[in-house]
């Protein structure tokens, strides 16, 4: 294991080209690139990143074809950082992406509350608002290792768990509203509608709606786009992703939950000792090493910084420890600051790579003690077919040649 300060020491340990080569003066330089002797372009009303970037994409995926669900993943690999850039945050769309005029959009809120309200987004817009950093992650990430038995599917790591990102979340806290309209006696749940066509709809407990629930408007900085639910959505921070209600239209406040189609199929998990697990909403604690991961190929030997994201639908991330020998030693990682709660939290490890096959591991754990499972725990808890809330330690191969392969330990 490399530390940090004997990586700093050792300078030739510096990929990079020393900055003057010999002979190489600056003015012969300029005449070899465009951009020192050309004057540059204008700029454009909305920014696009640079051209020579343009791998960095979602991977798309089509799970019933000629039906408008779709699902795009997030390239976690390229990401640097915590924040998910809005042209990258991962979808799941049931029913496609509404494109909803907010002058024809409202929310309602009715059922057990003393004045039943439309809020228009124009009113929405004038109430006080708060901003969290906060992870989304679909209860589905990373389900083909909850499911695919032996042998690990070759996948990548964007395909694996791009179903997250992180970003900055602003809007009004729900608890604003309900306090406006009143709650009745009995109040105990509410029910969340989307107004995109398929009616997308989820059962909350009031008691996560008054704690920090949000109906979203904003997300890093500029409004929704209409894939993360223009104008408004219902973001419920450290929850799987289907309770985040998109194109939120209707919050019906209830004595108890409805079962709704998809909370009483899709989002529940089945269990080996049999029963299921429904309303089994908080994201639990799970990490992924994003550089290297499965799919890229390791240059050659030598200095390589691990880095990867670790984060807890309960709260804060307090450790994560990794190991590069396949789960014998483990070391503890560094954590970029500020940590906050139920948000992706950036690991870091300097390592130097020997060229030798070996396996790469890391293990989270939250503030509350909880950590990962292996895969075989986590595979006596749910039944072979379960592939919801799937968190088990991840395991990259390294191979020889350096390419980076999916595994199970
Ligand atoms: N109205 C509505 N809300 C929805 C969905 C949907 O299809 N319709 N998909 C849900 C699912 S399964 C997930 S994982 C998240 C994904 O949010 P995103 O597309 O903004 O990443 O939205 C949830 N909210
Ligand atoms: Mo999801």
């Amino acid at each position: 294991m490399l530390n940090r300060r004997s990586f700093l020491k050792n300078s030739s340990l510096f990929a990079a080209t020393s900055f003057l080569l010999p002979g190489t003066a600056m003015s012969e330089q300029s005449k070899q690139v465009p951009w020192m002797y050309t004057a540059g372009k204008k700029d454009t009303p909305y920014g696009m990143p640079s051209l020579f970037e343009d791998h960095v994409k979602r991977s798309l995926s089509d799970p019933f074809p000629g039906s408008p669900f779709s699902i795009s993943q997030t390239p976690i690999q390229y990401q640097r950082g915590s924040i998910t850039p809005n042209g990258l945050h991962f979808g799941v769309h049931h029913n496609g992406i509404a494109d909803i005029d907010p002058a024809r959009h409202e929310l309602i809120i009715h059922g057990l509350v003393e004045k039943p309200l439309r809020f228009s987004i124009e009113s929405l817009l004038r109430y006080p608002m708060v901003s969290r950093v906060h992870f989304l992650e679909c209860g589905a990430n990373t389900a083909a290792n909850a499911i695919v038995p032996n042998e690990a599917a070759p996948l990548s790591c964007q395909d694996l768990y791009g179903q997250l990102s992180g970003a900055e979340w602003t809007g009004v806290p729900l608890k604003l509203l309900l306090e406006e309209t009143g709650l009745r006696h009995g109040a105990k749940w509410v029910i969340a509608e989307g107004a995109d066509s398929g009616n997308h709809a989820r059962s909350i407990p009031l008691s996560k709606i008054l704690d920090d629930a949000i109906v979203a408007l904003y997300q890093n900085g500029e409004r929704l786009r209409p894939a993360q639910g223009y104008p408004i959505r219902l973001f419920l921070p450290g929850w799987e992703g289907n309770t985040s209600v998109k194109w939120l239209h209707r919050l019906e406040v209830v004595d108890a939950p409805i079962f709704t189609k998809d909370e009483s199929g899709l989002y529940t998990e089945p269990l080996r000792e049999g029963g299921i697990e429904y309303f089994s909403f908080q994201m639990d604690v799970k990490s992924v090493i994003t550089q290297p991961s499965a799919g890229q190929i390791l240059s050659g030997k030598g200095f390589c910084e691990i880095s990867g994201l670790a984060w807890s639908g309960f709260g804060k991330v307090h450790k994560v420890e990794v190991s590069v020998d396949g789960g014998r030693r483990w070391t503890e990682a560094k954590l970029q600051g500020p940590v906050q709660s139920k948000s992706l939290t950036r690991f870091s490890l300097p390592w130097e790579w020997s060229g030798k096959e070996t396996t790469l591991l890391s293990r989270a754990t939250d503030e509350f003690g909880r950590t990962q499972p292996t895969r075989n725990e986590w595979k006596k808890r749910y039944a072979d077919f379960s592939i919801g809330h799937y968190n088990a330690v991840q395991a990259w191969r390294i191979a020889s040649s350096g390419e980076v392969h999916n595994d199970y330990v």
